[in-house]
């Protein structure tokens, strides 16, 4: 474990911090216990409502300064950050990888998100543009600008423990926001790490104290950021019914929530799709991260006259799945985040075999040697209709449910027919198909791709999704607005004052 020397974790680590500074926090210790061997990892210290207030106070402080730093400038913060996560991506993917339970290859794909980001967010730094306009009235310019917010709340899941906030925190900050980050409490010590890092160069670089602040702790926590009447925006990854909660409350003050929640994303495989490809992409999905992510494939809707080829193949590819410690690059499968996961995933597969679907691969839990945490699951697939009341929910779980269709217009309708709207392929080399999918009558989701699995976003484009999901969009693209206030400017530079819209108002 000599990563968590590496990342300065300790066994028994405070959990507020306001950068540099690291506060005890008088609130429910976490203990965060490995899904991988079940072992305690560290404890970590979690904010009372006392510390939590001074650590916003010292946030609002910081952005006083910090929002008339030249963004270049934060850029070049934000730059410095991304070296030392280059420096830190093999330890900090070995952490993630231990204290989530995702592959290391995934563990370290994650901190490779985290380091593509901050490269974007630089760039971004010099091109936080706004449009002119042309003014009705003579000697009269219009423009529009955009500023820093203030402080951004960060809410995130544990299925990226440390992406998410990155996606969130980079981009905020060469916007010349403040961040303060509630990790889930499944994960505290990925984002103590992270923060340690941020640390190292806020100290060489003279960042104003309260720029990120981290506190730690559980569901109330979240609820004070959402309440919190200073902070103008609060970006929530996580279930629907958390979305639903912190949207409604800051929704009543007014404030603006940016939510990535749910997915429950689809493939198409038409009679025309390579199939090679559309295996891999479809297991991948599936079983990556143990289906764990919010844009896991968790619907196969697949065409007739492939059906069976596509089932043989499927059942072919999961009996070579390697199941057990994510450290060991030989698996390809890692356990669930805890027991209370897998008690999820065994209720859904109760629910499926009531609704009346049959299993073609087998789930179920492991146990044995190398089992011991009990979260080890069988990755499943299903034979189900796309309304059974399962298959309408997220279940974050390998399940996969394969559903056969006769019409593209049969498809597509399957794809759109459930309340969450993230990510969705289809796998064709047919032009027609492929357009029609992507067009106004094709996928309803925030994210479309074809001969791409429904996973595995890069960060240059927007991310995010519609109704269930959310509506928010997070990194590339232009996802940083959402971090600004649009300010629209008229200036007069002539004698007179022309009303607009012609008024005349002579005294
Ligand atoms: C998530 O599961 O919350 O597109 C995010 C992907 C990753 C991000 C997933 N880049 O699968």
């Amino acid at each position: 474990m000599e990563f968590l020397k590496h990342l300065s974790i300790q066994p028994h680590n405070p959990g507020v911090s306001t950068g540099t500074k690291w506060f005890e926090g008088a609130g429910a210790r976490l203990s965060s216990y490995s899904p991988v061997d079940g072992k305690l990892i560290a404890t970590t210290g979690a904010a009372d409502r006392e510390t939590y207030d001074q650590a916003i106070a010292q946030a609002r402080q910081a952005f006083a300064v910090w929002r008339n730093w030249p963004a270049p400038r934060r850029g070049e913060v934000v730059r410095r950050i991304g070296e030392s996560l280059r420096a830190h991506k093999d330890d900090l993917g070995k952490l993630v990888s231990y204290e989530m339970g995702k592959s290391l290859q995934e563990g370290w794909g994650e901190v490779q998100e985290m380091i593509d980001i901050c490269d974007l967010a630089v760039g971004m730094s010099r091109q936080l543009h706004g449009l002119t306009m042309h003014s009705e009235r003579a000697a009269h310019r219009m423009y529009e600008q955009w500023h820093p917010l203030g402080i951004v709340g960060i809410i995130s899941a544990f299925n990226f423990p440390v992406a998410v906030w990155s996606w969130n925190a980079m981009i905020a900050w060469v916007c010349g926001d403040v961040c303060v980050w509630k990790p889930s409490e499944k994960t505290p010590l990925s984002a103590i790490a992270c923060q340690h890092i941020a640390a190292g160069v806020f100290k060489e670089m003279g960042v104003p104290e309260g720029v990120s602040v981290l506190v730690n702790g559980g569901l109330d926590v979240g609820q004070w950021l959402a309440a919190d009447t200073r902070i103008p925006l609060v970006s929530a990854t996580g279930s629907t019914r958390m979305g639903k909660a912190v949207g409604t409350t800051v929704a009543t003050r007014l404030g603006r929530s940016l939510l990535e929640l749910g997915g429950n994303n689809a493939i198409i495989i038409t009679e025309n799709a390579d199939l090679d490809i559309a295996i891999r992409a479809a297991v991948f999905g599936a079983v990556g991260t143990a289906g764990q992510r919010c844009t896991t494939t968790r619907r196969l809707i697949v065409h007739e006259n492939v059906y069976d080829a596509v089932l043989s193949r499927l059942r072919n590819a999961y009996a070579h799945l390697h199941i057990g410690d994510p450290l060991d690059p030989a698996n390809h499968v890692g356990p669930l985040i805890d027991k209370d996961a897998v008690t999820n995933y065994l209720s859904a597969l109760d629910a499926v075999r009531a609704a009346g679907g049959s299993f073609a691969v087998e789930g179920g839990v492991l146990s044995g040697p190398g089992y011991e945490s009990g979260c080890y699951v069988k990755p499943c697939i299903a034979e189900a209709r796309n309304d059974f009341d399962i298959v309408q929910h997220e279940t974050f779980a390998p399940i996969l449910y394969l559903i056969r269709f006769k019409t593209l217009e049969e498809a597509i309708a399957f794809q759109n027919d459930v309340p969450q709207g993230l990510s969705s392929s289809i796998m064709t080399l047919n032009l027609r198909e492929a357009e029609r999918f992507l067009s106004a009558a094709g996928s309803d989701c925030g994210i479309a791709n074809v001969n791409i699995g429904t996973s595995g976003a890069e960060i240059g484009g927007a991310f995010g999704g519609e109704k269930e999901t959310g509506g928010g969009r997070e990194s590339g693209s232009d996802a940083w607005k959402a971090y600004m206030r649009r300010q629209t400017n008229t200036i007069n530079y002539d004698t007179q004052l022309p009303l607009a819209q012609g008024i005349k108002f002579d005294i």
